[in-house]
């Protein structure tokens, strides 16, 4: 199931990364994006989770985005999650790349994260920046938030399609892509850009590249190893082999 090379790679690593899509995430019970169980079989994509759609169709977009932080607010982190935080024992710098909005490595303490697409749990005013959850202020998941400063239209601080993303968090991911000795995939469909072009940047630069998946995707034929199956199972086998090879 798992090679030497992979565990000869990260004995000898000090610093690896991990990319992580909605996969790492399902096992607690949050939807997929394309799954069969797809988050977005039933909403077209492309018309909810972009700007447009924020301005011209708020109310659906705001059922949606309500509907989801529902979901993601009584959930918890599966060992997949937990495994992550175990290599903060294991290897000297450990990085955490998420496409995932739900919070939960943080949840499970994992101690450095890049949240590349953003956090749904966050908000922030469209017109004036304003930021209630910062200020306290804690919206309802049941209508469409207003700025108490300006009135603007209150937004998920996610990145939706088409937009930009923060580039301090673009840049210190393609870092921690390109200087890491061991980049895992985990739970991504490797579809959506910047994104799915990390594991490129991290092969280019040496690192050992390791995908975890319960299907192929367009990365598994340029990685050095692909292992298939649940993340909540592979990576708590991954951390446990690992420490016994480390005591010995
Ligand atoms: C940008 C936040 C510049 C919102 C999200 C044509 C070609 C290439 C690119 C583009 C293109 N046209 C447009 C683009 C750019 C676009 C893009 O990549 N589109 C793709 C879809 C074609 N990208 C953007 O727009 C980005 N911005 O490029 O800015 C720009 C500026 C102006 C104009 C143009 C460009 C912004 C992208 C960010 C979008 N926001 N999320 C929200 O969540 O509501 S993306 C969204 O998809 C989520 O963040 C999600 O994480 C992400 C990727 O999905 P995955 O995480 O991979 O999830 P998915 O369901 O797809 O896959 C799950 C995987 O897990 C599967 O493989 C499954 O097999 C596996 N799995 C399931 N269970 C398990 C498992 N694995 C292991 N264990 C399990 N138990
Ligand atoms: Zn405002």
């Amino acid at each position: 199931m798992f090679s030497e090379k992979l565990f000869k790679r990260l004995y000898h690593a000090t610093h690896i990364t991990f990319l992580t899509g909605a996969g790492i995430s399902a096992e607690s019970g949050v939807p997929t994006f394309r799954g069969k169980d797809g988050l977005w079989n039933n909403h077209d994509v492309m018309q909810l989770a972009t700007p447009l759609a924020l301005k011209t169709n708020t109310d659906v977009f705001w059922e949606f985005y309500n509907w989801r932080r529902r979901l993601v607010t009584d959930i918890e982190p599966n060992l997949g999650h937990y495994a992550l935080v175990d290599f903060e024992r294991l290897i000297s710098q450990v990085t955490v790349i998420t496409q995932n909005v739900d919070g939960l490595h943080q949840k499970a303490g994992s101690t450095d994260v890049l949240e590349l697409h953003g956090n749904i749990m966050r908000s922030r005013c469209s017109e004036c920046g304003y930021l209630p959850e910062a200020d306290g202020k804690i919206l309802a998941f049941d209508k469409i938030p207003y700025c108490p400063k300006c009135n603007g239209l209150i937004r998920p601080d996610v990145v939706l399609f088409n937009e930009n993303l923060n580039s301090t968090i673009l840049y210190q991911a393609q870092e921690a892509s390109a200087t890491c000795e061991v980049f895992f995939s985990i739970g991504t469909s490797s579809l959506v850009e910047p994104a799915a072009s990390l594991p490129y940047i991290a092969k280019a630069n040496g690192a050992y590249l390791v995908e975890i998946n319960v299907e192929r995707t367009p990365l598994s034929d340029n990685a050095d190893e692909f292992i298939e199956g649940k993340s909540g199972k592979i990576l708590p086998m991954i951390t446990v082999l690992f420490e016994k090879i480390r005591e010995k």
